[in-house]
Formats: structure tokens, C-alpha cells, sequence
């Protein structure tokens, strides 16, 4: 395993679910943590908890990635101490609506194309030139089994992660040759705020997809995150696609059905 000791680590959607598990796993091995997210409070939560559990080295950049003035004036003004990013956790994401495309919210889709593809790319342009540079770096993008295999309903958020994949494929490609390496971490069903964020606030409905099965958790994914980026220098694992163990696809999932 390769140390993160002092490794600039971003993070994109830190906030919640995933980013903040990475977060934690990352500032439990001694990495400085860039954190992303647009809810600033959360971030300053998130960022109080790891100083306080392992005095980590932190910068909270409250910023939406949509927003590409944004992010390129944020990134190009980092201060000194933390240029020069290592690892970038593109994260951050959503789905929004599971309507019939002929039925589909326009903004819905404009929201996840925008975040999930667009703000992926935006984050990406700014920080691998320097990965470059340098001669080290390495990108893990946060794609979905929504990216190998289209549900009913699933429509355009899932042209977004085939969308991410195609990314991380080309980047891997047009990498070839340096050492900066790619890796698409690619989950199943994740319980975070995932669900409620789809369904624009409904919990009891959110709910409901966990229903009956034991999903992965922020952790698991975590895990294999932190698994990817410390392998050693000539190693590249390019996708990772891990399920529940009560998912096999999609749409099959093995529901326990009690009664009461
Ligand atoms: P959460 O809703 O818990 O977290 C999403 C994170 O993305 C939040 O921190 C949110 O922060 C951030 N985010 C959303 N929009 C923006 C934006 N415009 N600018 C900056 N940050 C943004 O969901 P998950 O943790 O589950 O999702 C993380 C990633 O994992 C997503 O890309 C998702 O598609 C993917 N994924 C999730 C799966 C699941 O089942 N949960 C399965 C497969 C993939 P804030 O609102 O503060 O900006
Ligand atoms: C999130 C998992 O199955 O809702 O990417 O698409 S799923």
C-alpha cells in the first residue's frame, strides 16, 4: 500500500454520502483535504469533526459545480499550501426524477447533465494540467452500474454516468504516457441522501428503495476508493463495479418481504 501521509486530496461533494465517507477515510490516513460542496455549513461540520478526530489539514471551497466561473477562479486561486492537488475524487452528483423520458422535467435533466457531466469536466480541466506537470496524479470519477446498464425511468441519468464512464476512458487514454492515473469507482444501490435528492424531498419514498435489503453504504464505497488510489505507482484499476450483495443488476434485487 502507498502512504496518502500529506497527499492534497480533493473532494467534490464532501458535504454528504460518499464525498464525506472518502473524507473520512482519507483524513484517517494523514491526507490534506480539499473539500467541495455547496452547502457551506455541512462542510464546516464535516471539516470540525476531522480536525477535531485526526488534526487534518483542511480547505473548504463552498462552491457549486455548475458554475464554471466559479470553479475555474476558486482552483486557480487556491492558496500556496495547497496547490499542486494529488488525488481528485470527482464525486458530486445527483439524480433527480425516475419519470418516462416523454414525461421527463426538462431542468430535472438540465441539473443532472449539468452537475454529473458538465461540473465533472469543469473540476477536471483545472486540476489534471497540473497532475501533469508534475508527473503525478490520480482521478477517480464516481460513475454508477447507471452507466453500464439504462432502467426504466433511469433515462437521462443514466446517459450522465455512461456520460462519466466514456470520461473516464478517454482521460485514461489521453493520459497514456504519463503517470497519472484514472480509476471510475462505479456502485450500485449506496443509502445516502442519494434517493430523497431524486425524488426532490420525499423521504417516505426515498425510503422505500432500500426497502426489504441491505445496501451498500458511504463506507463500503469508501473502501474501494481508498483501496484504488493507494495501490502501488504501476498499478491502474480503471473500473470498479460493486454491488449489494442483494443486487445483481439494475433492476434485479433480492427484496426480504416481511409481514406485519
Ligand atoms: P448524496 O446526495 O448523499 O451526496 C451528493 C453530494 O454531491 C453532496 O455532497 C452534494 O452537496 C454534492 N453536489 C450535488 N450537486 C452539486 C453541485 N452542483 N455542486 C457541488 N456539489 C454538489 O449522494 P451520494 O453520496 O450517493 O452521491 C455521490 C455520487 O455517487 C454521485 O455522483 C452519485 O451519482 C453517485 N452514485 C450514487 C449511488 C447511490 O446509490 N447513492 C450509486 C452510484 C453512484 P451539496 O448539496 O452540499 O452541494
Ligand atoms: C445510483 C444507483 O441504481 O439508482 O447511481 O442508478 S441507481
Amino acid at each position: 500500500m502507498v502512504s496518502i501521509q500529506d497527499k492534497i486530496v480533493l473532494i467534490t461533494g464532501a458535504s454528504s454520502g460518499i464525498g464525506a465517507a472518502c473524507a473520512q477515510a482519507f483524513a484517517s490516513s494523514g491526507a490534506k483535504l480539499l473539500l467541495v460542496a455547496r452547502r457551506k455549513e455541512r462542510l464546516e461540520q464535516l471539516a470540525a469533526e476531522l480536525k477535531q478526530k485526526f488534526s487534518c489539514q483542511l480547505h473548504l471551497l463552498p462552491l457549486d459545480v455548475r458554475d464554471r466561473a466559479g470553479v475555474e477562479s476558486a482552483l486557480s486561486a487556491l492558496p500556496a499550501p495547497w496547490l499542486g492537488v494529488d488525488v481528485l475524487i470527482n464525486n458530486a452528483g445527483l439524480s433527480r426524477g425516475l419519470d418516462k423520458l416523454h414525461e421527463g422535467s426538462i431542468q430535472d435533466w438540465e441539473e443532472m447533465i449539468d452537475t454529473n457531466v458538465k461540473g465533472l469536466l469543469y473540476i477536471t480541466r483545472q486540476i489534471v494540467p497540473g497532475m501533469v506537470s508534475r508527473g503525478k496524479g490520480h482521478v477517480v470519477n464516481l460513475g454508477s452500474i447507471a452507466g453500464h446498464q439504462t432502467y426504466p425511468g433511469g433515462n437521462v441519468y443514466c446517459a450522465s454516468k455512461a456520460a462519466v464512464r466514456a470520461i473516464s476512458e478517454g482521460l485514461k487514454q489521453d493520459l497514456l504516457g504519463t503517470p497519472v492515473r484514472v480509476t471510475s469507482v462505479d456502485p450500485g444501490m449506496v443509502e445516502t441522501e442519494f434517493s430523497e435528492v431524486r425524488f426532490h424531498g420525499d423521504t417516505e419514498r426515498a425510503k422505500n428503495v432500500y426497502k426489504g435489503l441491505t445496501p451498500l453504504t458511504p463506507e463500503d464505497i469508501a473502501d474501494v476508493v481508498f483501496f484504488c488510489v493507494t495501490r502501488p505507482a504501476n498499478v491502474n484499476i480503471s473500473e470498479v463495479l460493486l454491488v449489494p450483495t442483494d443486487q445483481a443488476t439494475a433492476t434485479l434485487v433480492h427484496r426480504q418481504l416481511y409481514s406485519n
